[in-house]
């Protein structure tokens, strides 16, 4: 666990204040359409917001601490920096409304999926823009007077653009097996998860701390600690257990391009000892809710040892994470044991 992870907890709950009073703002304050608003704002942050692992803004905040000593202490200052950090989990919220409709998800966090509770239904699209629209308001209201507000809100606005086309790329593969090779992986594992979860908070961090520089050189160590997190939640969709990770997969039915998928046709087609059946009945039975098609892939991927072979990349990974992490330039040292913790916290993650 990141060491600011109650920080953020508690920093959460006057986030959750802002965003009902922005959302509400304009709303004449005597009639019922506010107080409509602000339920279902209320209701909104409760139950998509509160509850993850905070692990963004927790990155965040733990770095920002790290490059500025006096915010160890904890002091109105600090406050202000975890709640401008917090906003990191309404996007994450704002992501994974969106997320699970266009997956087509069942759970996530161990409730049904947002769109998927009583009374919300396709609004929740409306709701995940209202997340998004309101993170400037409330990253303004956090850090009222900050010299680097503007760019605060500019990296946010690339991190989204990126996410989108991410995402774009995801949707877009689903069912193409032709297209699933590790170049394509990569660069779709950039977009959709590495740049908003891992480089995105370190930015945000570096903005808030006025280092404008040096940017760029926590890129590589940011995409591949990205890579690490998504290829983990590709191989948890799969072997990990439901009641643990809080969602039940769909990445098999979906058709999805995922860590698995990529490495099971690269093992498929490089191994002289595979049958061309074995091929044959994985692109017959890939991408169907057909619950024995599902368990025909599943099958195929214990023939291919894949589960073993995921731990054994995911600990070679790591060491090579912890490599570029300790080439990060001395001026900025101070993030190194931050995402070396992160590192060894994400390996062998079960949720
Ligand atoms: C993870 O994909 C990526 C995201 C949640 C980014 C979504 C981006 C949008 C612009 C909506 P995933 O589908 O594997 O995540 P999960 O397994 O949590 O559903
Ligand atoms: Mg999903
Ligand atoms: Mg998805
Ligand atoms: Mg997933």
């Amino acid at each position: 666990m990141f060491a600011s992870r109650k920080l953020v907890e508690t920093a959460l709950g006057e986030v959750k204040k802002k965003f009902v009073r922005v959302v509400s703002a304009k709303l004449p304050a005597d009639g019922m359409e506010y107080d409509l608003v602000q339920y279902r704002c209320k209701n909104l942050f409760d139950n998509t917001v509160i509850g993850g692992k905070y692990s963004r803004a927790s990155l965040c905040v733990d770095t920002i601490r790290a490059l500025q000593p006096h915010l160890r202490e904890e002091t109105q200052e600090l406050q202000a920096v975890c709640e401008a950090a917090a906003t990191l989990e309404i996007i994450q919220s704002f992501y994974l409304i969106a997320d699970d409709i266009m997956d087509n998800s069942e759970t996530r966090r161990g409730k049904p999926c947002w769109f998927r509770r009583e009374g919300v239904g396709m609004s929740a699209i409306n709701d995940a823009f209202i997340m998004d629209s309101f993170v400037e308001d409330i990253l303004r209201l956090a850090l009222p007077g900050h010299i680097n507000l503007d760019r605060l809100c500019e990296a946010y606005r690339k991190s989204k653009q990126k996410t989108l086309i991410g995402q774009f790329l995801d949707t877009s593969s689903v069912n193409q097996i032709a297209s699933f090779t590790w170049d394509r992986y990569e660069l779709m594992v950039e977009n959709k998860t590495s740049h908003y979860t891992v480089f995105h908070p370190l930015q945000m961090a570096l903005i808030i701390s006025d280092v404008l520089a040096y940017h760029g050189s926590v890129k590589k160590a940011a995409y591949q600690i990205g890579f690490l997190f998504q290829s983990q939640d590709d191989f948890l969709d799969v072997y990990g257990d439901p009641k643990v990770t809080g969602k039940i997969g769909t990445d098999i039915q979906d058709g999805k391009c995922t860590w698995l998928a990529v490495r099971a046709l690269q093992k498929m087609h490089s191994s002289p000892k595979i049958s061309t059946q074995l091929i044959a009945d994985f692109k017959q039975s890939f991408g169907s809710s057909d619950p024995e098609k599902v368990e025909k892939i599943r099958k195929i991927y214990d023939e291919l040892q894949l589960k073993e072979e995921f731990r054994r990349f995911e600990q070679h990974f790591a060491g090579e994470i912890k490599k570029s992490i300790a080439e990060i330039p001395d001026v900025i040292e101070p993030i190194r044991p931050v995402l070396d913790g992160f590192v060894t916290k994400l390996v062998k993650r079960n949720a």
